[in-house]
């Protein structure tokens, strides 16, 4: 089978069925009124994410996805039947993009995971729909909601937990028919390898997927040769297995255009856990060996394994380091998971409204006990040497907590005695300050007391309404 990594689909969701108008008309039933149903729902387009499927093939065959219409509604009050979904089936790891291929709309990176791309009409109602008192008979339905149309792209990622990058020829497609039983085309010309390739390894109790990808030359990234666009297959690994060709002269420089490809590409790639092997050590002469390890190592500064694809030489150390990085990953994943979301799904409403989806989630570490942290924060224990700094920082503290600045207004002024003990200068000039703070107060009274009224005037007293009696009698002079 091909391996298909992009792929354009056009889809097309059903349309809702359009309202029946029917009256009822029976035997012994005058009058029978309104009698037509609702048109029925259209199907969505849904796309799912299943495990046995790895390309997505199937869509340069099949590019066009149309859901079901619904039925019309019917007579007799009966709704017409719902469309059915179109189920998009896509390998797990294939991104979705709207028409442009770069706005993402989801990643399918879950076996199981469905997401509705697009949305079926809803049915019209039927007459039946419209009675009512005012209108007893009504003689009009509505039509469906027309279908939703979109583009869309999708790209698949490979879910691969390592990847082998390394120039043409280096000897990828041999490691990886080494270590698993995938049977990759090899042969000593270069880009033997079009597509990914992928294999299952087993390393003590470990299994991972490995990825063999095409290989990368100088300017790949402008589209030289293959181009860095498989490198996508290696976005979402744990790590990268970069394999240099042992036989070659300039095996530093070799790396160093490799990692200024990945650097070219960007997506993180660079700064995912590199494991670098010099392969085929079974072709290299010993007397150079040495030098060639030696000016790797100092080209990517760390270790560097010796490895040979043919002879097995150094696979299975090689292998459990890629272990290591695998499982530490998986871990992470692991409590990325535990950590992302409440535990248990609420269940009623009380539960469902006291869940704060929105609070953060962070994680407490189990070996502090949140009690003693808190006392350990409120009571510092200072050690010998820290006592007389922690003692000059709280004590002003302390003193500025009991003692809260208060205001001086007016009123307190007039609170605050003079303390009795106070003698001389400091009595005389208490005295003085209440003294000024009576007078104010009684400015200020005076002040309120005779304040020109403002607001509305007083109303007018009304005016009294006088009987026709007593108007008489006034005329009368009475
Ligand atoms: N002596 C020796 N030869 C090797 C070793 N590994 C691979 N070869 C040879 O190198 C040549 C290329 O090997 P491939 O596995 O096709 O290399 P590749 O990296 O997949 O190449 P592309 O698919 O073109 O990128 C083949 O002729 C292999 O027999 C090794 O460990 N020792
Ligand atoms: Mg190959």
């Amino acid at each position: 089978m091909r391996f298909l990594d992009v792929a354009k689909v056009y889809a097309q969701s059903g349309a809702g069925g359009n309202g029946c108008i029917a009256f009822r008309r029976e035997k012994f039933i005058e009058y029978g009124g309104p009698y037509g149903g609702d048109g029925g729902r259209g199907g969505d387009v849904v796309a799912e994410a299943v495990d046995n499927l790895n390309t997505l093939i199937d869509y340069r065959f099949q590019q066009h996805v149309k859901a079901q219409s619904g039925q019309g509604g019917l007579g007799k009050v009966m709704t017409g039947k719902g469309g059915e979904d179109a189920i998009m089936k896509v390998p797990v790891g294939t991104q979705i993009y709207e028409e442009d291929g770069e706005t993402l709309i989801i990643d399918m990176a879950t076996v199981g995971q469905r997401f509705r791309l697009l949305k079926g009409g809803n049915g019209g109602f039927g007459n039946y729909h419209f009675k009512s008192s005012t209108n007893q008979a009504p003689d009009f339905a509505l039509p469906g909601q027309m279908a939703e149309e979109r583009v869309f792209i999708l790209k698949l990622k490979l879910i691969a937990d390592a990847g082998l990058i390394g120039m043409p020829n280096a000897g990828k497609s041999t490691f990886l028919s080494r270590v698993s039983a995938a049977r990759p085309k090899i042969a000593d010309y270069p880009f033997t390898t079009l597509e990914p390739q992928l294999g299952v390894v087993k390393v003590d109790e470990t299994d991972f997927v490995l990825a063999d990808l095409p290989g990368l030359i100088e300017g790949a990234h402008e589209g030289i040769g293959l181009g860095d666009r498989f490198l996508g297959h290696a976005e979402r690994c744990a790590s990268i297995l970069h394999l240099i060709d042992g036989t070659g002269d300039a095996v530093g420089k070799t790396y160093k255009v490799i990692r200024a490809e990945l650097e070219a590409y960007g997506e993180g790639l660079a700064e995912k856990p590199e494991i670098v092997a010099l392969n085929k050590v079974d072709a290299i002469p010993e007397k150079d060996l040495a030098k060639k390890k030696a000016a790797l190592e100092k080209a990517c500064g760390h270790k560097v394994h010796v490895i040979s694809g043919v002879s097995g030489e150094g696979i299975q150390t090689v292998l459990r380091a890629m272990v290591r990085e695998i499982n530490a990953r998986r871990l992470e994943r692991a409590q990325e998971r535990d950590y992302g979301r409440p535990v248990a799904r609420p269940r009623t409403r009380a539960e469902r409204q006291s869940v704060n989806y929105n609070a953060p989630v962070v994680p407490q570490p189990k070996s502090v006990k949140p009690k003693a942290a808190a006392e350990s924060v409120a009571k510092p224990r200072p050690t010998a040497k820290m006592a007389p700094t922690v003692q000059a920082q709280t004590e002003p503290q302390a003193e500025a907590q009991a003692k809260p600045k208060v205001k001086a207004t007016v009123k307190s002024k007039l609170k605050t005695k003079p303390k009795p003990r106070a003698k001389g200068l400091a009595a005389a000039k208490a005295k003085a300050a209440l003294a000024r703070a009576e007078a104010k107060i009684i400015e200020a009274r005076a002040a309120r007391k005779f304040k020109p009224k403002t607001g509305r005037a007083k109303a007018k007293p009304k005016a009294v309404r006088h009987s026709s009696k007593a108007r008489a009698n006034k005329k009368l002079g009475r």
